[in-house]
């Protein structure tokens, strides 16, 4: 922290120069340089001289002082007067708010503790201010675990079956590639830091390729693009891997040395012609084979090629062998023998954190049963009755970090569960979100800039801290402080429960591990980020931290899971091929990745950004419309079994033929018809991981 005087004439005022970290959730996670003027922050910029973030923000966070200083934050405590859903509450006292909740979760959990559920994501991404407090909270409550499925968790089980860890190429090697696969991802709207790189190894020669369905702004300047149809990633890998091995575009010394099960990999992949992968994936053979023989004949020139594989190809019923797929193919070229090659899904397996210490795992009552809500499914669970199976109904909710009514899938279904009269809801927030107006008691909550936060990432290597720059607004309170005073008010009186911010953050790196071991707390704090000492090329010899030590091409442990033990495709829920008679009423597919201006439903109320992004848009290739008698503005209704929402319809070729994109995601409440896009997701869940599929949808689309 630096401090200095700046004498202007008449007045003398402190000037402060805060070290803190982007909370959001987007992979760059930049160190932040706060500037703070008498108490009141004036600006947020990048810090120049951290490696990742080269003192560059993103336009959301840039303008991080109009979120703290938003004139909608929520300042006091409020308990609901009118409808559930209705918005309309009343300023209350802390004591007040915090007394409710204690007596209310006090007689839940006299009868049974699994009917409190908690529920959360990364609205901040800080080990602190995420599940620390809350952890041992709703540990030592005895409460239902809470499975965060949401973003990433079918693609982590794929890596994690193939390759283990989610550790990947180091991002900072990125300009050194040769060939560049971006998969499944949109760079320049959700991993800006990336794409700069991107255009380094561009400008030196090397050639950048997208798949995607939609023509995203990144794909739009890559120097090709094949846009295949949502949920077919598998197959075009499947289709690639025969082309390497067929034309033999092989590391033999790789495959020999550090993987298991090629021979039956080999096998397998012999159905998998470019003729029927084409097919599958709706592109051209040739574009599947010209994607394999780039890839290998890169490998062959020495050279590494780079994957950065992304959540696009996740959010699907088959989005953990997707991922999986991806990720045989290094290993098969021996990309992984170059810094700058392999595979970069997640970097969030090098951290070496205190999870069990930090969450209070050991609070959990000793003799108490268990139970794990799947978050994706929150809809359907929040309507269940107590059952044998399901355990008892759902009768108290606490929401923080997330904003469920918006954010969940098949919305109407969460709506309608967060409706009911019996539910007790408890929502922390910054604003009253669609979710908060369901609240029975809103708790307000501190920014970044008000608290203390230790930060590990899934895009970079750098451990971060984050110092609080200014006071807390009104009488808001950090997470961690809510559940400390309401954990006073339970009577809980373990020592852990008084531990302070500055105590937690210290617990949330383990500092004594090889990765870690060169900083400690009190320096990361001094200097806002540390690197992880890892190997500049991890695989180069194999070392993978699965159980073989190998790349697993045929992995045992999918086969006890009851998966298939090879790479495969699993086609979508919902698609023309897999669900005809489906299709025959909703023909369109239908995908929502989010908007560059907004940060998932984060920054939807900022005014600026909001004005950028507009109103919620639909884009359509003109085919489509034309059948359909639309043209361009015109308002329409997007629709299926599940529900409907309005949007205005963009023509263009961005998005192929047979496709719909809706960028998202928007509060319904700024919406005209107050409905937003996850009216028509649907609530199954992938083939591992327990992820949500919201990219696995059919609709119609109809004039307004
Ligand atoms: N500005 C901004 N940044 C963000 C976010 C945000 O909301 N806004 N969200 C953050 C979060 S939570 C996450 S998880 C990450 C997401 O990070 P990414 O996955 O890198 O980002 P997206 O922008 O979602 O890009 C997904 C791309 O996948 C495409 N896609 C959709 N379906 C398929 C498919 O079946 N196959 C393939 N190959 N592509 C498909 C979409 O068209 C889209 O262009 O971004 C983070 N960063
Ligand atoms: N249709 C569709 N739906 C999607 C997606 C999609 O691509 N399409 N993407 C999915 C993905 S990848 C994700 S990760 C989820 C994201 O879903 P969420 O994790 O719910 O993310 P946000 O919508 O950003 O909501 C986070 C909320 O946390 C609040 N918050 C931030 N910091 C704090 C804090 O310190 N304390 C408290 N109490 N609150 C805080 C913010 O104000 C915000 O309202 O959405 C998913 N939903
Ligand atoms: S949202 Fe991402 S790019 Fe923007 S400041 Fe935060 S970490 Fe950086
Ligand atoms: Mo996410």
């Amino acid at each position: 922290m630096m401090t200095f005087m700046i004498l202007s004439p008449g007045i003398a005022m402190t000037t402060q120069i805060i070290r803190a970290v982007c909370p959001h959730d987007c992979p760059d996670t930049c160190a932040l340089l706060v500037t703070v003027k008498d108490g009141v922050a004036t600006e947020v910029k990048g810090d120049p001289l951290h490696p990742t973030t080269a003192g560059v923000l993103c336009t959301k966070v840039a303008r991080y002082t109009e979120r703290t200083y938003h004139p909608d934050r929520l300042l006091t405590p409020l308990k609901r007067v009118g409808k559930k859903g209705e918005g309309k509450f009343v300023a209350i006292s802390w004591e007040e708010a915090i007394t409710t909740i204690a007596q209310r979760l006090q007689k839940i959990a006299a009868k049974n503790p699994l009917a409190i559920v908690p529920y959360s994501y990364a609205g901040t991404m800080g080990l602190v201010q995420g599940e620390s407090m809350a952890g041992r909270f709703f540990n030592k409550l005895g409460a239902s675990f809470l499975d965060r499925t949401i973003c990433a968790s079918a693609g982590g089980a794929g890596y994690a079956y193939t390759l283990g860890d989610r550790i990947g190429t180091d991002v900072e090697q990125t300009q050194n590639a040769r060939l560049i696969i971006i998969w499944g991802g949109n760079p320049i709207a959700s991993n800006l830091h990336f794409w700069t790189r991107v255009q380094e190894a561009k400008r030196s020669g090397a050639k950048i390729i997208a798949i995607d369905p939609y023509r995203s702004l990144s794909a739009e300047k890559c120097h090709q693009h094949i846009a295949l149809m949502p949920g077919t990633d598998a197959a075009l890998a499947l289709g690639m891997m025969h082309v390497l091995i067929s034309e033999d575009w092989l590391d033999h010394d790789y495959v020999t040395n550090y993987t298991l099960g090629f021979e039956q990999l080999k096998q397998r992949m012999a159905e998998w012609t470019p003729e029927r992968v084409a097919e599958v994936c709706g592109i051209t053979s040739e574009e599947v084979i010209n994607l394999a023989r780039d890839y290998g004949a890169t490998a062959k020139r020495g050279e590494p090629s780079l994957i950065r594989m992304n959540y696009g190809v996740q959010r699907v019923h088959g989005g953990g062998m997707a991922v999986r797929n991806i990720s045989c193919l290094p290993a098969l070229v021996g990309a992984w023998r170059h810094a700058a090659g392999g595979v970069l899904l997640s970097s969030s397996g090098g951290f070496v954190k205190n999870t069990a210490r930090l969450q209070g795992t050991a609070l959990f009552p000793q003799a108490g049963a268990q139970r794990t809500i799947n978050m994706t499914t929150i809809g359907d669970d929040l309507l269940r009755e107590s059952s044998a199976e399901f355990g008892p109904q759902i009768e108290a909710l606490i929401v923080y970090n997330s904003n469920p009514v918006a954010i969940a899938p098949d919305s109407s279904k969460v709506a309608q569960g967060f409706a009911r009269e019996d539910l007790f809801t408890v929502v922390l927030e910054h604003f009253q979100t669609d979710t908060a107006d369901y609240a029975d008691i809103v708790l307000p909550a501190t920014t970044q800039l008000e608290h203390v936060d230790a930060h590990a990432t899934y895009g970079h290597r750098y451990m971060m801290a984050n110092n609080a720059a200014v006071a807390p607004m009104g009488e808001a309170k950090p997470n961690t402080e809510i559940f400390r005073l309401l954990a006073k008010a339970m009577g809980f009186t373990e020592p852990c429960f008084a531990e302070s911010d500055d105590e937690l953050g210290a617990q949330a790196f383990n500092f004594d591990h090889e990765r870690t071991r060169h900083t400690n707390w009190e320096q990361l704090k001094q200097q806002g980020w540390s690197k992880l000492v890892m190997p500049e090329v991890p695989f180069a010899r194999g070392q993978f931290s699965t159980p073989s030590g190998r790349c697993e091409f045929f992995s045992q442990q999918m086969l006890d899971d009851g998966l298939d033990p090879l790479p495969t495709y699993i086609p979508p829920y919902e698609s023309p091929a897999s669900n005809p008679s489906l299709a025959a009423k909703y023909p369109l597919a239908m995908i929502s990745p989010p908007a560059r201006n907004f940060l998932n439903s984060t920054f939807v109320n900022v005014q600026s950004l909001r004005d950028t992004e507009g109103e919620p848009h639909l884009d359509m290739h003109p085919q489509d419309a034309a059948t359909r008698g639309i043209t361009q503005g015109d308002r329409v209704r997007i629709f299926n079994d599940r529900g409907s929402f309005e949007a205005q319809v963009r023509l263009t070729d961005k998005a192929r033929a047979g496709l719909v994109v809706g960028l998202s995601i928007w509060w319904k409440k700024f919406a005209r018809d107050g409905k937003n896009v996850n009216e028509l997701t649907n609530q199954r869940t992938t083939d591992m991981g327990g992820g949500p599929t919201f990219y696995d949808v059919l609709v119609q689309v109809e004039k307004v």
